[in-house]
């Protein structure tokens, strides 16, 4: 990177996908902003993570003109399937709300966005180290960091923390006015990615009495499984053969049958926990995306929480831009943690109702858990609610 301006509206901490999508969707409405990312761009390139997006998310992509491939390459799931004692119940997303999901790789989608952002011409800074914040309650705020050895300064007008779930802006809001809101899980996710035909043309999430399992894919020749484990486990505890072994036994026959296993190409351990840090602004900083909340996967909202936190907070600098009014910024907070709270009791709710506890063997938990899925596969209206959560609210 030769030139950084020395003075820009909003710079943006961290080029997620919230990041990214904050710069693009802030260029299109004439906001001139600045990303600074801790790593390299390889590195963010390459992560593999989330893979369900939220309709409304996926409209938000293509008003903004970056779902071209998405459309072409992404599936749409008009519907998933939800297995519990060797029965697996299907939940019409498409019948129940009209709407449906695309999956489509997190990967592919920041490949995107920065496809995208090089296209436009914003400036994203890789291996910006040191990124400090200075004066965010003040007047003229300014961001402090270095790059290739070299210390920089950007002053600018507002400043948004999307540095995910280690984020350090998030400091700069005083503990005075903090708060956080946290649940542990005592499980982790396993994930394993295989070249191998997915064993089912939508998702399957198993709840079995030995521990949850879930089936995802990300193409005809990609598959994305994940099981329960144990807190403690690393990826050390889940050679190939143990991960197979385990899936298989925790889903119906009819699936298990089908699953064609293959050697892993990647594997990641994931703790599970929902997490919100309020408010999301202090001053002249906004937080967005991980950065401010953190839900479990099993709901497949974080990504989705981070599209949407963007878009109200684009929506509120433009307008502030453009008017001079600064109501959608003072809204932003509490506008965006709504939506946040449903999306946190959503996946709370499948959280619980799809795993294994530790110490629920026959329990009035367990019997709840097993009320709570026989109520799902008997009641149209549950599976309609379901449906309603998981394609996402209304933005
Ligand atoms: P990100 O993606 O973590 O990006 C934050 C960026 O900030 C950079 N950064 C810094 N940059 C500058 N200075 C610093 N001091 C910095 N510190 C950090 C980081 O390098 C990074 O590039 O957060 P963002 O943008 O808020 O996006 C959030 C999503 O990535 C996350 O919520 C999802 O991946 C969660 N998630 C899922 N979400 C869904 O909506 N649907 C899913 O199906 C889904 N599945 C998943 C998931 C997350 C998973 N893991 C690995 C936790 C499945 C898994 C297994
Ligand atoms: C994934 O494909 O990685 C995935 C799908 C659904 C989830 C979580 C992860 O709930």
């Amino acid at each position: 990177m030769s030139e950084i301006a020395k003075k820009t509206q909003v710079v943006i901490v961290g080029g997620g996908p919230a990041g990214s999508l904050l710069a693009l969707l802030l260029h299109q409405q004439d906001v001139e902003s600045v990303i600074l990312e801790l790593r390299s761009r390889d590195h963010v390139l390459e992560r593999v993570r989330a893979g369900v997006i939220e309709y409304g998310s996926g409209a938000t992509l293509r008003e903004a003109g970056l779902a071209a491939r998405m459309d072409r390459e992404g599936f749409v799931h008009e519907g998933v399937n939800l297995a519990f004692s060797d029965r697996l119940l299907h939940i019409d997303f498409e019948r129940l709300t009209g709407k449906h999901v695309i999956v489509y790789g997190q990967t592919q989608l920041q490949r995107d966005l920065y496809d995208a952002i090089d296209r436009a011409g914003i400036t994203l800074v890789d291996e910006a180290e040191g990124v400090d914040l200075h004066d965010v309650d003040g007047g003229s705020p300014r961001v402090t960091f270095s790059q290739d050895g070299a210390e920089r300064e950007i002053t600018c007008d507002y400043i948004a923390g999307c540095d995910g779930v280690h984020s350090t802006t998030r400091d700069h809001i005083p503990d005075s006015i903090r708060q956080t809101f946290e649940r542990l899980y005592p499980f982790v996710w396993v994930g394993l990615l295989s070249e191998t035909p997915p064993v089912s043309d939508e998702l399957i999430y198993a709840n079995h009495p030995d521990g949850f399992a879930l089936c995802s894919m990300r193409n005809e020749n990609l598959s994305r499984y994940y099981v329960q484990g144990s807190a403690e486990d690393t990826t050390d505890d889940w050679p190939d053969d143990r991960f197979w072994e385990t899936l298989k036994a925790r889903l119906p026959r009819a699936v298990s049958d089908r699953l064609v296993t293959g050697p892993s190409v990647e594997k990641l351990v994931t703790p599970l926990r929902s997490w919100v840090s309020e408010p999301l602004r202090h001053g002249r900083l906004f937080l967005a995306g991980d950065a401010a909340h953190i839900v479990p996967p099993t709901g497949a909202k974080g990504l989705n929480l981070a599209i949407s936190d963007v878009v109200y907070l684009a929506e509120a600098l433009a307008g502030f831009y453009a008017t001079g009014d600064e109501t959608g910024l003072e809204e932003y907070s509490d506008r965006a943690l709504a939506r946040v709270w449903k999306a946190v009791r959503f996946s709370w709710w499948m959280t619980s109702t799809m795993h294994r506890f530790p110490g629920m063997s026959n329990d009035f938990d367990r019997r709840l858990q097993k009320t709570e899925l026989e109520y799902l596969f008997s009641s149209e209206n549950g599976q309609r609610s379901m449906a309603e959560n998981y394609v996402g609210l209304p933005l």
